[in-house]
């Protein structure tokens, strides 16, 4: 589960993150949301106990050009996938005009505040064009 502060914990919201995984093995990471896009390392990390991979590093090399968003230099992940589909663009618009002034948890709710306004809109037509590169 990924935490407003960009933690990413076990579904209780407080467990740290539990893989099992083949010691003296490295993996690509992956992060993934349901309205965002993907990122992956651009590398392989080994996996081990408090082994801490940092995304909003903008160091922290990550797979393709461009694949995160960076604000205050922080890398963030993209937001607006509201079909959840890799890419944004008018399909994820007209998703979000079609369930505006809806209230809960919907992929439409590209902004996570909980509604779908004005404000989500804005973000699918500033986001369009964007796609996952994960592969
Ligand atoms: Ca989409
Ligand atoms: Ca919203």
């Amino acid at each position: 589960m990924l935490q407003a502060d960009g933690d990413i914990v076990e579904t209780d919201g407080v467990s740290p993150l539990a893989f099992t995984v083949t010691d003296g093995d490295s993996y690509y990471v992956v992060v993934k949301h349901r309205n965002h896009l993907a990122v992956m390392t651009d590398t392989t990390y080994p996996i081990n106990q408090g082994a801490l991979i940092d995304f909003t590093n903008p160091t922290t090399g990550t797979f393709g050009t461009g694949s995160q968003a960076i604000q205050n230099g922080i890398m963030m992940l993209y937001s607006a996938d509201a079909n959840g589909d890799g890419s944004v663009n008018a399909a994820d618009r007209a998703i979000t005009w079609n369930d505006r002034n809806q209230s809960g948890y919907l992929l439409s709710d590209v902004n996570l505040s909980g509604s779908v306004n004005a404000g989500d809109r804005s973000l699918t037509w500033n986001g369009r064009n964007k796609f996952t590169q994960v592969p």
